[in-house]
């Protein structure tokens, strides 16, 4: 007769999956919870204390951890001598085993949980067994979800447990652990954070911090105002990844993860104003960050108007004093140096894709211009602002810009031509100092067309297209001058 140890937390799909163990000749055994569950079922099962002849102790908390299954699960069958020393010793081979764990993640997922609850929610004797069956998977089946019963059981009876599959399924155990164990870290680390919900109130979310570098949302200083929702989180990011681009005073405002405006200047004051100017209406109930330390003149600004959150290196104390008359707003305190090259990462189903960030920047020395016009030094200054700009925003982007602010900007169309009728519908004028930034190339001249009816008089974009000799020419029909960047910036 083959031996199974069963202990599971989990006791979904557990009354058929034994009782096709017990139809296969196998004899179960288990720890006290789960054997008073098969017993209900009317399954004959024994206690693991019969292999151990050593009782639970300590509420539980010893109820596994004994040589007698260690060694049955660990010992070599390949091995004469490890078969001698479990005959010496009185101990059995064990040679399948059932576990999944104490419910950690749940347990700390829900609210008002204690330290002590989390802490007797690790489970200790599971892991262990499941490590040492996973270890010796030459010999020993060892499965941790429940999703895996049903081919357990047809491969029992099939008399097919290959190694090819106990490898499988010992891949699994040790990716559980793992994951287990990094949920432990996360709770006890505080890197874990529970959020009020997610992108809409009926989807729960949480933050999980994987590093405490002072450059990072995660890491900023609230100041004033109440804890960051999950949206807040992720415009934050996007306004602060613009703002800390930019040498000089500058504004970022942020609504649905894209600029709406952004604004340079002497000061910071009249960067955010600029900032304001661009889009007025859009920056309503937006994230802004501001990249030098928020005067009280830029706080009486910002406080003309509703925004969420402010994100800036730093506040004086008056501009503070200004700004925490508003109770809701969050005042986000957060080093602006620049990143290393870090990595990015976005869910699949099925896992995740990951790729270095978009740290690409443009060099002004080494764009070419393509057209017989070159742009002026105002146009070359405009155009370093909009390019920036478009590389922030989703794509298909199109951002039209003068050399203080952006003034219209078109976010996220299926193609470019529609882009830029937005950025031209939404621009707070249209003038012969604006320029135009494209984040791809021009698959064809029509954006040209609609460009030179509105007067757009320069345009910076990657290159790169079968049809860019037809765009240029174009462009040379309309007087319009254009630069090449080599470079493109999608952003999905
Ligand atoms: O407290 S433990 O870490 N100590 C142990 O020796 C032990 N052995 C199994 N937890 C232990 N287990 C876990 O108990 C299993 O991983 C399983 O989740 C649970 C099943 O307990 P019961 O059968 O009493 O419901």
């Amino acid at each position: 007769m083959k031996k199974a140890l069963i202990s599971v937390s989990d006791k979904r799909g557990l009354e058929s999956f034994v009782q096709g163990l017990v139809d296969n000749d196998y004899t179960l055994y288990s720890t006290g919870g789960t054997k008073k569950a098969i017993e209900s079922f009317g399954i004959p099962v024994k206690s693991v204390t019969e292999l151990t002849n050593y009782p639970e102790i300590l509420d539980g908390r010893v109820k596994t951890l004994h040589p007698h299954i260690h060694a049955g699960l660990l010992a070599d069958r390949d091995k004469q001598e490890h078969l001698d020393t479990l005959k010496e010793q009185d101990i059995e081979l064990i040679d399948l085993v059932v576990v999944n764990l104490y419910p950690f993640k749940e347990t700390v997922k829900q609210a008002g949980i204690s330290e002590l609850d989390a802490i007797e929610n690790i489970d200790i004797g599971g892991p262990t067994m499941l490590r040492a069956a996973a270890k010796n998977f030459r010999s020993v089946v060892a499965i941790v979800h429940p999703e895996d019963y049903k081919e357990v059981l047809t491969r029992i009876k099939d008399d097919d447990l290959s190694l090819a599959f106990r490898r499988e399924l010992m891949v699994k155990v040790f990716a559980h652990t793992n994951d287990y164990d990094q949920a432990i870290v996360n709770y006890f680390s505080q890197n874990e954070e529970q959020l009020r919900y997610g992108e809409n109130p009926h989807q729960s979310a949480r933050l999980i911090r994987t590093s405490f570098a002072p450059n990072q949302i995660l890491n900023a200083k609230i100041l004033h105002g109440k804890a960051l929702s999950y949206n807040n989180y992720r415009d934050a990011e996007a306004a602060y990844s613009l703002a800390k681009k930019f040498t000089g005073p500058a504004a970022v405002a942020v609504k649905h993860m894209n600029p709406c405006g952004v604004g340079v200047g002497e000061y910071i004051s009249e960067a955010f104003q600029n900032c304001l100017d661009a889009d007025p209406q859009s920056i309503f109930g937006g994230i802004v960050a501001l990249n030098e330390p928020v005067t009280k003149r830029a706080a009486e600004k910002i406080n003309e108007i509703f925004i969420e959150v402010v994100i800036a290196p730093g506040f004086d104390d008056d501009a503070l004093e200004v700004l925490k008359e508003k109770k809701n707003i969050r005042l986000l305190e957060l080093d602006f140096t620049e990143d290393e090259v870090a990595e990015e990462f976005v869910s699949v189903s099925g896992g995740y894709l990951v790729q270095s960030s978009d740290t690409g920047s443009l060099d002004v020395s080494t764009i070419e211009v393509v057209t017989e016009r070159k742009p002026s030094r105002e146009q070359l200054k405009a155009m370093a602002l909009a390019w920036e700009v478009a590389k922030h925003v989703k794509s298909n982007a199109i951002v039209l810009a003068n050399d203080k602010q952006t003034v219209g900007i078109g976010a996220g169309q299926m193609n470019r031509v529609g882009a830029l009728k937005i950025a031209i519908e939404r621009a707070i004028e249209m003038n012969d100092s604006i320029v135009m930034a494209s984040d791809g190339f021009f698959p064809m001249p029509d954006s040209i067309e609609v460009a030179h009816a509105h007067g757009i008089k320069a345009i910076i974009q990657p290159g790169g297209s079968k049809r860019d000799q037809d765009v240029i020419d174009k462009c040379n029909e309309y007087g319009i001058s254009m630069v090449f960047t080599g470079m493109r910036h999608f952003k999905h």
